[in-house]
């Protein structure tokens, strides 16, 4: 398996209830290793780039107007197979759906506030990495 870079965000649900620690665990407990962390807070628009790929789909205003709500905390998580890998921890998108000890079913409120993003392939994971983060700012 190839050693691979995903972009992790830690949405505004999970940070106003003082989550970030206990979600940055369950990553690194798998394995993942933390190799760019930053705490930021978006605008609307700004998440609507972000999310552009969702823009047709019913829940897109929603999305953005709950991602610019609050803090975020945008990672990018290292190792082998760390798409998968970062995704599995995550769990399915509707925390009604994901399996026991997912950072989704022990924290998630909803399908919309589900406390975690990660990049779904590696093309996506170099765009939205590149979003966040300059070359600099990454430290394997
Ligand atoms: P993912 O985050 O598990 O990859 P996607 O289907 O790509 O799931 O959806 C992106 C994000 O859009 C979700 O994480 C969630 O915050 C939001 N979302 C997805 N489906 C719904 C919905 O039915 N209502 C409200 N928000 C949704």
């Amino acid at each position: 398996m190839a050693l691979e870079r995903t972009l992790s965000i830690i949405k505004p649900d999970a940070t106003r209830r003082n989550l970030t620690g206990k979600i940055a665990a369950k990553f690194e407990d798998a394995g993942l290793r933390i190799v760019a962390s930053k705490r930021i807070q978006m605008t609307p628009a700004q998440a609507g780039v972000f999310y552009e790929v969702h823009k047709e789909r019913p829940f897109y205003g929603e999305l953005c107007e709950f991602m610019a709500s609050g803090p975020v905390v945008v990672q990018v998580l290292e190792g082998e197979g760390a798409i998968a890998k970062n995704r599995e921890v995550m769990g399915a998108t509707n925390p009604k759906d994901a399996a026991p000890g997912t950072v989704r079913a022990d924290f998630a409120e909803s399908v919309g506030e589900n406390s975690v993003h990660g990049s779904d392939a590696p093309e996506t994971a170099a765009v939205e990495i590149a979003f966040f983060f300059s070359g600099l700012e990454l430290v394997g």
